[in-house]
C-alpha cells in the first residue's frame, strides 16, 4: 500500500464513513469536503500521484480547452488569489502542478491511498455498508462511497491485431509515460484526430522525421490564440472572481461567455459570416457555437457554421485534396469539438501525410509498421494511439458492483446508464457519482460541474447525519422520470446524429443511448436545488 492509510482490520476491512474512488479534481474536492464535515474519509486511487485526467494525459501539446481562470476551483478564495495562471490555456504540468498545491495545501494526501484500484463493491443491506475490495486483495468498508472515477479516464485500448509484434515504441495519449520521448529522425504514426490527437500532432510533426496521420474521420477544430496571461488580466479576474464564478455556475456551458440572443435565420449573411470571423479572431471551443440560439437544434443554422469552419480548412491548407479530407461533414459540436494552435497548418510541412483509414481501414499492426487493408504498409518508428476513452460509464464498468440484492451495475446499466441527477442509480444505495451520466458534466467546465456535485453529495451527507439518518437511494420512479427527461431534451439537438463517444458510438458493442444532459449547468442546478429544497424529492431516505 502506497500512503499511510491503515485500510485492513476485522474481516469487512477497516470501517471508514466515507470511501472517495479516484484523485482527481472530483476526488480531491470530496475529501476537502468531507473533511470539514468530521468524517472518516479515505480516497482509493490507481495512479501514483494526485491529478487523474492530467496526471494520465501528459502527451506532447495536452492542455485544457477551457479558460485556465474559469477551470479552477473556487472553494478557497485565498487559493484563487494565490494561484498565477501562466497561460490563457494551461499545459497539463502546470494544471498537475496546481492540483498537487492543492493536496498540499490543504494536506489531503495524508488520506490519499496511491497504486490501489477498486476492483469489486458489495451493499450490504444488514450492516447499511458497502465492502470494497482493491486489487491487492485488502478489503475496506464504509457507510457511503463517492465514485469520483472520471469520465474520460478509461482509455479505449489499442486492441489491433499484432501490436505486439510492433518492433518501434508505441504510446496512448491517455496513458502517457512518465519519460520523456525523443522524436528526433522518428518516423512516427499517430491514428486519431480527436482532440488528443489534433494537440499531439501539433507538437510533433515539427520534432519528428516524418508523420503520418491516420485519420477516420475529420474533427473541427477552432483556433486557441493561446498565450501568455498578463499580471493585469489576472488581478482583474481576482477582484471579480466571485460574480465571474456566479455567471458560470448559471450559464449552460460553465464558461462566462455571455449566452447567444438570437436566431442564425434573423440576421443577414454577411452579419453571420462577421460574427462567426469574430468568435473565430476571439478562439477557443465556443468561437463558432456561442454564436446563434439554434446553432445545435436546427441544421441549417449548423450548416452555415460548418461551411464557415470548411472555408478556413481551405484558406490554411495549401493542397486542395489534402483540405478536402480534413473537412469535416458532421454538424459541428455534435462530436467534441477541438481547439488547437496551428493544427491545419501542420499539413503543409512537407514532412506531414495524411491517410484516410475510413475508405482504407488498419487491417492490423506488424513488425515495421500499420498495414491497411488494401495492403499499403505504413512504415514506421513510433506509433501514438490517440484513440480515445470508453467515455462516462467506462471507468464504473472496470468495477463490479453490486448493490441490493446483488443487482449488478452491469445488468441495471445493460440497456445504458440509468441514473438519478447523473447522482445516484436505484438499487445500490449510498453510492454517488460525481458527474455521471445524465448529467452536464462532460458538456460543460467540468470543474463548475464537479463543484457542484461535491457539494451536493457533502451537504447531503451532512443533512443525513443532522437527521440521524444512513441510508440514501435514489428511487426508481424518480430515475424512470430523469432518464425520459434527459432523453427528450437530447431528441430536441442535432446531437443525435453523430457518432460520438457521447451516445457511446466510439465503443463496438456498447448501447447507443446519449448520456449526457444537454439543459445546461445553471438549469441543473436549478432542478438540483429544488430537489434539496424538497427534502431531497426522489431519493428514498432511511
Ligand atoms: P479524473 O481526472 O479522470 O480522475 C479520476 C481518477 O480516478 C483517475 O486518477 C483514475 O486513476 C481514478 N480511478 C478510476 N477508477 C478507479 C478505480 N477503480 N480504482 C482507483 N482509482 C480509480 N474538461 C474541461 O472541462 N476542460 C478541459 O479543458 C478539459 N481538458 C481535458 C483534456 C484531456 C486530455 C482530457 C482527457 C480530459 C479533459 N477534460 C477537460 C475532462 C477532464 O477529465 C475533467 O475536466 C476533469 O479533470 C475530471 O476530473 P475527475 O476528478 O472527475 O476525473
Ligand atoms: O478521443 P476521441 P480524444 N481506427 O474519442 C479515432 C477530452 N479532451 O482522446 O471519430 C482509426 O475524441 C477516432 O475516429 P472516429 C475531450 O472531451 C480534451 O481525442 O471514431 N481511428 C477519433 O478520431 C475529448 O472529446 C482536450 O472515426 C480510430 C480518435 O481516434 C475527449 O477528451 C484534449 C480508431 C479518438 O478521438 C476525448 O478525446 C484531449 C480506429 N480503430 C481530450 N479508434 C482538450 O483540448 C478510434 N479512432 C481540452
Amino acid at each position: 500500500m502506497v500512503g499511510s492509510v491503515e485500510t485492513t482490520g476485522g474481516p469487512g476491512g477497516r470501517r471508514f464513513d466515507l470511501v472517495i474512488v479516484g484523485a482527481g479534481f472530483a476526488g480531491l474536492y470530496m475529501l476537502y469536503r468531507a473533511r470539514q464535515q468530521g468524517l472518516d474519509a479515505v480516497v482509493i486511487e490507481r495512479g501514483s500521484e494526485v491529478g487523474g485526467t492530467w496526471y494520465w494525459n501528459r502527451y506532447p501539446g495536452a492542455r485544457c480547452d477551457i479558460e485556465s481562470v474559469d477551470y479552477c476551483y473556487s472553494f478557497s478564495p485565498e487559493l484563487v488569489q494565490e494561484w498565477d495562471w501562466t497561460e490563457r490555456y494551461a499545459a497539463q504540468p502546470e494544471i498537475l502542478a496546481y492540483l498537487q498545491h492543492v493536496a498540499d495545501r490543504f494536506d489531503l494526501r495524508d488520506d490519499i491511498v496511491f497504486e490501489r484500484t477498486l476492483v469489486r463493491a458489495d451493499w450490504g443491506e444488514a450492516e447499511r455498508s458497502w465492502t470494497l475490495r482493491l486489487d491487492d486483495g485488502s478489503h475496506l468498508s464504509c457507510t457511503h462511497v463517492v465514485m469520483a472515477t472520471g469520465n474520460l479516464s478509461a482509455v479505449k485500448p489499442p486492441s489491433f491485431d499484432g501490436l505486439d509484434d510492433f518492433a518501434g515504441e508505441w504510446f496512448h495519449t491517455g496513458m502517457w509515460p512518465h519519460h520523456a520521448v525523443d522524436w528526433t529522425d522518428k518516423t512516427v504514426a499517430v491514428i486519431g484526430t480527436g482532440s488528443s490527437g489534433i494537440q499531439v500532432i501539433t507538437q510533433v510533426a515539427p520534432l519528428a522525421r516524418h508523420l503520418t496521420v491516420l485519420q477516420r474521420t475529420p474533427n473541427y477544430s477552432m483556433p486557441a490564440h493561446n498565450r501568455p496571461l498578463l499580471a493585469g488580466e489576472l488581478a482583474e479576474v481576482r477582484a471579480t472572481f466571485g460574480e465571474r464564478r456566479r455567471v458560470c455556475q448559471l450559464s449552460d456551458a460553465g464558461t462566462p461567455l455571455p449566452p447567444p440572443t438570437r436566431s442564425a435565420h434573423e440576421v443577414t449573411e454577411d452579419e453571420r459570416r462577421a460574427r462567426y470571423e469574430e468568435g473565430w479572431q476571439r478562439g477557443g471551443i465556443s468561437a463558432l457555437s456561442g454564436g446563434y440560439t439554434d446553432f445545435f437544434t436546427e441544421e441549417q443554422s449548423n450548416l452555415w457554421a460548418q461551411e464557415f469552419a470548411r472555408d478556413k480548412i481551405r484558406e490554411i491548407v495549401t493542397d486542395p485534396d489534402v483540405a478536402d479530407r480534413l473537412s469535416p461533414r458532421h454538424h459541428i459540436g455534435t462530436k467534441r469539438t477541438a481547439t488547437d494552435t496551428g493544427y491545419f497548418e501542420m499539413y503543409n510541412r512537407a514532412n506531414v501525410d495524411l491517410v484516410d483509414v475510413r475508405d482504407d481501414p488498419i487491417s492490423h499492426i506488424e513488425a515495421s509498421g500499420i498495414r491497411l487493408e488494401s495492403g499499403r504498409l505504413v512504415e514506421v518508428d513510433v506509433i501514438v494511439f490517440a484513440i480515445g476513452f470508453d467515455a462516462m460509464t467506462g471507468a464504473l464498468a472496470d468495477i463490479d458492483i453490486r448493490g441490493t440484492d446483488g443487482l449488478t451495475l452491469e445488468t441495471a446499466w445493460a440497456d445504458g446508464p440509468r441514473t438519478y441527477l447523473g447522482l445516484q442509480t436505484a438499487g445500490f444505495p449510498n453510492l454517488f457519482m460525481i458527474t455521471g451520466p445524465q448529467s452536464p458534466g462532460v458538456l460543460s467546465n467540468m470543474v463548475i460541474s464537479i463543484e457542484q456535485h461535491v457539494d451536493f453529495v457533502a451537504d447531503c451527507l451532512a443533512y443525513l447525519r443532522e437527521h440521524d439518518l444512513d441510508r440514501i437511494e435514489a428511487s426508481e420512479e424518480a430515475q424512470d422520470g430523469w432518464v425520459v427527461h434527459t432523453r427528450e431534451l437530447a431528441e430536441g439537438t442535432l446531437y443525435l446524429q453523430a457518432r460520438s463517444w457521447y451516445l457511446g458510438a466510439n465503443i463496438p458493442g456498447k448501447p447507443r443511448v446519449f448520456m449526457p444532459y444537454v439543459g445546461g449547468c445553471g438549469r441543473y442546478r436549478t432542478e438540483c436545488e429544488t430537489v434539496v429544497d424538497n427534502s431531497y424529492r426522489g431519493f428514498v431516505l432511511g
